[in-house]
C-alpha cells in the first residue's frame, strides 16, 4: 500500500482527496496514514454487520474471501464517500506513474469526456525498481510486460467500428461519431486486441456515474467490473484516451500467502465468469461494437483456457454442465467475431457450437500432441520431461542409487562433492552414484555422468532413491515412494531469501510459488550454523529436519594437509611463487539479467589501477557468480589477473587466497573459517540492500571487514591490510563464533551418516 500512496503523492496535484476504503483489514496502518497525511486521506471502513450476509457464490470462495466484503463493495463504498468531480480507482497493491492523474484530467477537460482511460502495464516489481527501469530505459511508459499489442485485428477495421457506432447511436453527429470511433478503436487496439475491458486506469466523471446510477455488482467476486464497464461504455456520450497515463498493475509474487484476486484459484471461477459475461452481453445488446468486444473476449478465454479443461479428463463438470453452458453462450456470439479466429481455434469454436463433445476433445488432444512433438523437436528437455512423466516414473526406485547435483550441473563442487567423496571413500561399492555435470570434468571414483535436462538425467531422477542437491530440482520432479531428498543449500544467507524478501526481482514472478512447491520435497536441509537454520525455517517455510553440523563444503579448510593442497593448486593455476593472492568473488544482481538463470555482470573494480598499485606483490583471482553469463575480458592483464570463474570448487580457491574481496555474496561466511582478512567492495550498497534484496545482518556493523566504496579505498585497504586485520580482530572473532564454530572438518561425515543411515 505504501507504493500506492507514494505514487499518489508524487502526482504533482493538490486539489484532490484520497478515499481509503478498508475492507475489514486486521493490520494497524495508522503509521502509514500519518506518513501520507498530505494526500488528504479520508478513511472509509466497510460495514462489519453487512459482512455476515455476504454471499460468496460457493463455499470455496467463502473460504478464500471470508471476512471481507469484496472489491465490488469496497469500490461502491468509495463512490459513496467521494466528493470530488472525478473518480479514479486504484487498487492498494498497484500504483500509477508520475503525472498520470494530471494527464487524465487534462484530457477529460479538453474532450468534455465522461471518462478517460490510460494505459495499463503489468509488473511484479515494486515502484522504485519500476521507476528506475523507466528512467534507465528512457521510456516514459515503463513498458515492462506491456499489455499493449498494437496490431489491427483482422476483420475489425476502423470503418467497421464507425459503421457500428452509427448503428448503436442513431442520429449521432459527425464530430461525435469521429470522436467515438477513435475512442472505441483505441480501446480495442490498446488492450491486446479486445481483451482487457477493465476498470483499472480509468478516470470517471462523478456526475456521469451518479446520473446513470452506476454501481458494481457485489455478488461477483472476480469479474465484478465487466458489467460496470459495459454500462459505462454504453452510456457515455464521449470518452477518450490519455496515452501518457499509466496504471501499473502488480502481480503478487507470493501467491502462497498473498494471492492477488487474479491468482486465487477456486473451482467455480468459471461459473462466475460465465454469469458475468452473459449479464454484460445482455447489457450490451444494442451496441454491436460492445457485443463484439465481449464476444471476442469470451472466445479468447475459451480457446486459451476452457477448451483445455474440457479435453483433460479430470473434472466431469467440464464435459457436462460447463460444456452445456459454453454451448448455449456460443450460440449468441456474433458470427463475424468467430471469423477473427483462424484454423484450429475456429474449428474448436465450431465444435462447441454444434455440441460435438468427442470431436472437440479429439481435436484439442491432437493439437496438444502436435504442439508437444514440435516442442520436442526444438528442445530435448521437453522430451526428457515427457519421458520422465510417462515412462521412467513407472520403473522401480533403486535403493542404492544416488544422484548429486551442484549449481545446476555447472560444476563438481560444493557440499554434494564433499558428501559424495566421503561416501565413496568410506563405503566403497555400497552406492551407485550419478553426477549431474554439463561439461567435461574429471570426477574421482568414476560416477555415471549425465547432463542436466538430458534424457539420462530424467531417467536417473526417476530411479534414484537419494538426491543430493545444493540447488532446487526441476519443476517436474515428483516425490516417489522411498525417495530421500538431501538439500545441502549453498550458503549462509546475508541477502534475504524467498519468503523473507518483500518482493522477488528475479527473472520469474512465480519464484515464491515455485520455491514453495519444490521445497516440499526436501527431507533434510543442511545448515552451517544456528543463524542459517532459523532463516531457512522462515524463508523457505521449511518444517522438516535440519542438519546443523557445519558445511560439508568447508571441511577442506580443516584438512590436515591443507597447506600442501594449496601449494598444488597454486602451481596448477600458475600463480607465480612469492606472490600473494586476492580472491575477488562478487555476487549477482537481481535486476540485471538476460533471461532466467543468465545474469549480466559489469566489473566495477578497476583492475588496471590495482595492477599499477599492487602488481608487484599480488595476483588477483577473478571469480564471477555461477549465474553470470558474461565472460569478463582480462586481455592485457594476464600477468596480474587469473580468471577463475570456470574453476569448479571455490573452497580450493579460498585455500590459496590471502585476502578475500566480495560484496554481498555468502562466500565470506565460508572464507571466515580461514580467519584471513575480508574486504567488502560495496559500491552499490544502497541499491542492493534497500531496493533489490534486503539483508539479514546489519552489514555496516556485523561483518568482519570494512565496507569500501571506491577503487582507491580498495587499494588503500590492501596496502594496509595488517592494520585492518588488527582493527577487526575482535569483530572477526565474534563473527567466527556465530557463523563458523560448528565447522571442524567433519560435516560431510555427520550429514552422510544421518541421511544414509550409516554406522
Ligand atoms: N559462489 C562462487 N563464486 C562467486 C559467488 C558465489 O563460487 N563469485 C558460490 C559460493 O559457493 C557461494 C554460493 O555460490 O557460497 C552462493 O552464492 P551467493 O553469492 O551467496 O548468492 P546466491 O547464489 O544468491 O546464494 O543462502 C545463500 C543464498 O542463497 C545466496
Amino acid at each position: 500500500m505504501e507504493d500506492c500512496l507514494a505514487s499518489i503523492k508524487d502526482q504533482g496535484i493538490t486539489d484532490f482527496e484520497t478515499v481509503l476504503v478498508l475492507d475489514h483489514i486486521t493490520e494497524d496502518i495508522s503509521d502509514i496514514i500519518e506518513k501520507y497525511s498530505d494526500i488528504n486521506i479520508k478513511k472509509v471502513e466497510l460495514n462489519k454487520e453487512k459482512i455476515k450476509d455476504r454471499k460468496f457464490g460457493s463455499e470455496e470462495n467463502a473460504k478464500v474471501l471470508k471476512d471481507h466484503s469484496g472489491a465490488a463493495a469496497a469500490k461502491n463504498a468509495g463512490i459513496e464517500a467521494a466528493e470530488g468531480e472525478y473518480i479514479y480507482f486504484l487498487d492498494s497493491d498497484d500504483y500509477i506513474l508520475n503525472g498520470t492523474i494530471p494527464y487524465l484530467l487534462r484530457e477529460a477537460e479538453e474532450q468534455q469526456a465522461d471518462f478517460v482511460y490510460g494505459r495499463r502495464n503489468t509488473t511484479w516489481n515494486k515502484r522504485m525498481v519500476y521507476l528506475a527501469y523507466v528512467e534507465d530505459h528512457n521510456d516514459d511508459t515503463g513498458a515492462i510486460n506491456n499489455d499493449e499489442d498494437k496490431t489491427e485485428p483482422e476483420n475489425y477495421k476502423k470503418e467497421k467500428v464507425e459503421q457500428e457506432i452509427s448503428l448503436a447511436y442513431p442520429g449521432i453527429d459527425r464530430e461525435r461519431l469521429r470522436q467515438m470511433t477513435e475512442a472505441y478503436y483505441n480501446l480495442i487496439l490498446s488492450r491486446k486486441g479486445f481483451m482487457n475491458v477493465t476498470l483499472t486506469g480509468v478516470l470517471i466523471r462523478r456526475s456521469f456515474l451518479e446520473s446513470n446510477g452506476l454501481r458494481f455488482n457485489e455478488k461477483f467476486i472476480f469479474f465484478y467490473d465487466l458489467g460496470f464497464m459495459i454500462r459505462m461504455l454504453n452510456m457515455a456520450k464521449s470518452f477518450s484516451m490519455a496515452e501518457e497515463a499509466v496504471y501499473v498493475k502488480r502481480y503478487h509474487n507470493d501467491p502462497i500467502h498473498y494471492p492477488a484476486l487474479s491468482q486465487i484459484k477456486t473451482a467455480d471461477r468459471f461459473e462466475e465468469y460465465m454469469e458475468s459475461y452473459s449479464q454484460a452481453r445482455k447489457l450490451a445488446q444494442n451496441n454491436p461494437v460492445l457485443c463484439r468486444i465481449l464476444d471476442y473476449k469470451f472466445l479468447n478465454a475459451f480457446v486459451k483456457t476452457f477448451a483445455r479443461n474440457i479435453a483433460r479428463d479430470k473434472d466431469e463438470l467440464w464435459r457436462t454442465e460447463r460444456f452445456k453452458l459454453l454451448n448455449e453462450a456460443m450460440q449468441e456470439v456474433e458470427p463475424s467475431v468467430i471469423g477473427c479466429f483462424k484454423g484450429y481455434e475456429k474449428k474448436i469454436v465450431k465444435d462447441i457450437l454444434s455440441g460435438k463433445l468427442n470431436k472437440l476433445k479429439f481435436r484439442i488432444n491432437f493439437n496438444l500432441g502436435i504442439k508437444k512433438l514440435l516442442k520436442i523437436r526444438k528442445r530435448w528437455r521437453v522430451l526428457a520431461c515427457y519421458l520422465y512423466e510417462h515412462y521412467f516414473i513407472k520403473l522401480p526406485v533403486k535403493d542404492n542409487w544416488v544422484i548429486c547435483e551442484s549449481f545446476f550441473g555447472k560444476s563438481y563442487s560444493d557440499s554434494p562433492k564433499y558428501i559424495y567423496e566421503y561416501l565413496c571413500k568410506n563405503y566403497p561399492g555400497k552406492f551407485k552414484f550419478i553426477w549431474v555435470i554439463n561439461k567435461r570434468t574429471k570426477i574421482p571414483y568414476k560416477p555415471i555422468k549425465v547432463r542436466r535436462f538430458s534424457i539420462r538425467y530424467a531417467y536417473y531422477l526417476a530411479r534414484c532413491k537419494y538426491y543430493v542437491f545444493n540447488v532446487r530440482q526441476p519443476d517436474w520432479v515428483v516425490k516417489r515412494k522411498g525417495n530421500v531428498f538431501l538439500q545441502t543449500w549453498h550458503g549462509t544467507p546475508l541477502k534475504r531469501l524467498v519468503f523473507d524478501q518483500e518482493e522477488v526481482m528475479t527473472a520469474s514472478p512465480l519464484y515464491k510459488a515455485q520455491f514453495y512447491k519444490h521445497s516440499r520435497l526436501w527431507d533434510y536441509l543442511v545448515s552451517a550454523n544456528k543463524f542459517s537454520s532459523e532463516v531457512f525455517r522462515s524463508a523457505f517455510l521449511y518444517d522438516k529436519e535440519i542438519l546443523e553440523y557445519g558445511y560439508p563444503r568447508n571441511d577442506l579448510m580443516y584438512h590436515p594437509d591443507k597447506d600442501k593442497i594449496a601449494a598444488d593448486i597454486k602451481r596448477k593455476l600458475r600463480i607465480p611463487e612469492g606472490k600473494k593472492t586476492i580472491l575477488y568473488a562478487p555476487t549477482w544482481r537481481d535486476d540485471e539479467y538476460y533471461g532466467k538463470g543468465e545474469y549480466k555482470f559489469s566489473l566495477k573494480l578497476n583492475l588496471r589501477l590495482l595492477r599499477k598499485e599492487l602488481g608487484n606483490d599480488y595476483a588477483i583471482l577473478l571469480r564471477t557468480h555461477y549465474y553470470i553469463a558474461d565472460k569478463l575480458d582480462v586481455t592485457g592483464l594476464e600477468d596480474f589477473v587469473v580468471n577463475v570463474s570456470g574453476y569448479d570448487d571455490i573452497t580450493e580457491l579460498y585455500l590459496i587466497s590471502d585476502i578475500l574481496i566480495t560484496d554481498y555474496s555468502s562466500v565470506f561466511f565460508d572464507y571466515a573459517n580461514l580467519k584471513r582478512p575480508i574486504l567488502f567492495y560495496t559500491y552499490d550498497l544502497e541499491k542492493y540492500r534497500d531496493m533489490l534484496r534486503g539483508f539479514y545482518l546489519d552489514i555496516e556493523k556485523d561483518v568482519p571487514g570494512p565496507l569500501l566504496f571506491t577503487d582507491e579505498e580498495v587499494v588503500e585497504a590492501i596496502k594496509n591490510i595488517d592494520i585492518i586485520s588488527a582493527r577487526y580482530k575482535e569483530k572477526y572473532e565474534e563473527f567466527y563464533e556465530k557463523f563458523c564454530s560448528l565447522d571442524n572438518g567433519q560435516a560431510a561425515k555427520m550429514v552422510a551418516r544421518r541421511v544414509f543411515n550409516l554406522e
